[in-house]
C-alpha cells in the first residue's frame, strides 16, 4: 500500500468524500479521529481521517508529493511563489503538484485544490442558522471592520436573520457614518462607549446576529488590547480578527499575534481587491490557524464580500498559481 494521506472535514462522510475524490473509490481508511471544534458556536469537532490509495496505480500519492519539492529542488519558482505568500512548504507543494497534474482541466483542478485546501484551512459558516451569534470584529485601524460588520449584518438581515450592529468605542464621526449606512441597510445600530454599555445592550437585544464593530486597536498597545479583552470577555462573543491581505506578511502575522489575549476564534480577511497578491489570504489563514468566515473584495456595502468556502479559496489558489506561472514567463513543465 502507498503512503497514507490525511483529510479533515466536519463529518466522517465529508472526510471520506475528500479522500475518495483524491485517492479513488477504493481508498483504504486507516484511521479516524475527532479534533477540536471548527464551528463558531457548537462543540462539534473536526474529523481527521487518514487514508491511502488501495492501488499503486493511483497517480497522486503522498510519497510522490513528499518527493516533489526535493526532486525539483528548493528553486522551484511556483513553490517559492506560494511560500512568499505565507503558505508552508508542505501546503504549497501539495497545491503545486495538483496544479501541475490538473491545470488543463479547470473543474478538476478546482476540485482537487479544494480538497487539499480543506486539509489546511478551516472555513466556517457565520449565518446564525442554529440560534444566536454575537460576532466581534477586532483588528488594527482602517482594515475594514466597520464595512465588514455592515456587510455581514446587511446580508444576514436581507436573508431573514434579524441583525444588529453595535459600535464599541467608536468616536462620534465614525458612528454617525456607520449609523447612516446601517439605516440604509435596515439594520438597527447601537453605540456602546464601554464594556458596561456593551453588556447592557447585549442583554436587551434579541437579534439573531449581533455584530460588534470595535474601534481600531493598535496591536502594539497592550493596554488597548487588555481594555478590549475585558469588554469582550464573555463566552457568547465570538471574536473575529480582521486583517488586510497584501501588506507585509511578517508584519501582519506579528500584528495578529498581538491580539492573542482576545482569543480570536475566527478570521475575516479584507481588501483582497487592493493587492496584486490576494493569494496571501491562503498563507495568512494557514499560518494563523483560525477558521475563516469571510473575505472582502471592495468597499461597497454589502456587495463586496464573499463567504469563506473551500471552493472560493480554491478559485483564489487557481488564480494565484496561474498568475505566478504567467509571471515566470514560461510554461512550467510537468
Ligand atoms: N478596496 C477595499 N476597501 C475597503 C474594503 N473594506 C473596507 N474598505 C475601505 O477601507 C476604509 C476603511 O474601512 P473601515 O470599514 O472604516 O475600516 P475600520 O477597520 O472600521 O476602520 P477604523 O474604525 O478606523 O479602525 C474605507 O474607506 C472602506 O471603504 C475592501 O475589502 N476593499
Ligand atoms: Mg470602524
Amino acid at each position: 500500500m502507498l503512503e497514507p494521506r490525511t483529510y479533515r472535514a466536519e463529518s466522517i462522510q465529508a472526510a471520506m468524500l475528500l479522500a475518495k475524490m483524491e485517492l479513488g473509490p477504493d481508498a483504504v481508511i486507516l484511521d479516524v479521529r475527532h479534533l477540536g471544534s471548527r464551528q463558531l458556536l457548537s462543540t462539534e469537532s473536526i474529523v481527521e481521517l487518514v487514508a491511502a490509495p488501495a492501488s499503486p496505480n493511483t497517480p497522486t500519492t503522498a510519497a510522490d508529493e513528499a518527493r516533489m519539492p526535493t526532486a525539483r529542488g528548493s528553486g522551484d519558482a511556483l513553490l517559492l511563489g506560494l511560500n512568499a505568500l505565507g503558505l508552508s512548504t508542505r501546503f504549497a507543494a501539495e497545491l503545486v503538484r495538483v496544479y501541475r497534474t490538473q491545470r488543463t482541466h479547470p473543474q478538476g483542478l478546482r476540485r482537487a485544490l479544494a480538497s487539499r485546501i480543506a486539509a489546511y484551512i478551516s472555513v466556517v459558516p457565520w449565518l446564525p442558522l442554529g440560534g444566536r451569534l454575537v460576532l466581534a470584529l477586532v483588528g488594527p485601524t482602517g482594515v475594514g471592520k466597520t464595512s465588514t460588520a455592515l456587510k455581514l449584518a446587511g446580508v444576514a438581515q436581507a436573508d431573514g436573520f434579524p441583525s444588529h450592529v453595535i459600535s464599541l468605542g467608536g468616536d462620534e464621526g465614525h458612528d454617525r457614518r456607520s449609523e447612516t449606512l446601517a439605516q440604509g441597510l435596515g439594520v438597527p445600530f447601537t453605540r456602546a462607549a464601554n464594556s458596561v454599555e456593551l453588556q447592557r445592550a447585549l442583554r436587551t437585544m434579541t437579534a439573531s446576529l449581533v455584530v460588534i464593530d470595535s474601534a481600531g486597536t493598535n496591536p502594539y498597545d497592550p493596554r488597548a488590547i487588555a481594555a478590549l479583552e475585558s469588554a469582550l470577555a464573555q463566552s457568547q462573543v465570538v471574536v473575529s480578527l480582521t486583517l488586510p491581505v497584501g501588506g507585509d506578511l511578517e508584519e501582519t502575522l506579528e500584528a495578529a499575534r498581538r491580539y492573542a489575549p482576545l482569543r480570536p476564534r475566527a478570521l475575516v480577511l479584507t481588501k483582497l481587491d487592493e493587492t496584486r497578491r490576494p493569494g496571501m489570504a491562503l498563507g495568512l489563514a494557514e499560518r494563523l490557524g483560525r477558521p475563516v468566515i469571510a473575505l472582502t473584495t471592495g468597499p461597497r456595502i454589502p456587495d463586496d464580500f464573499v463567504n469563506a468556502s473551500t471552493p472560493a479559496l480554491a478559485e483564489l489558489a487557481a488564480w494565484t498559481l496561474e498568475r505566478l506561472e504567467q509571471r515566470l514567463g514560461r510554461a512550467v513543465s510537468v
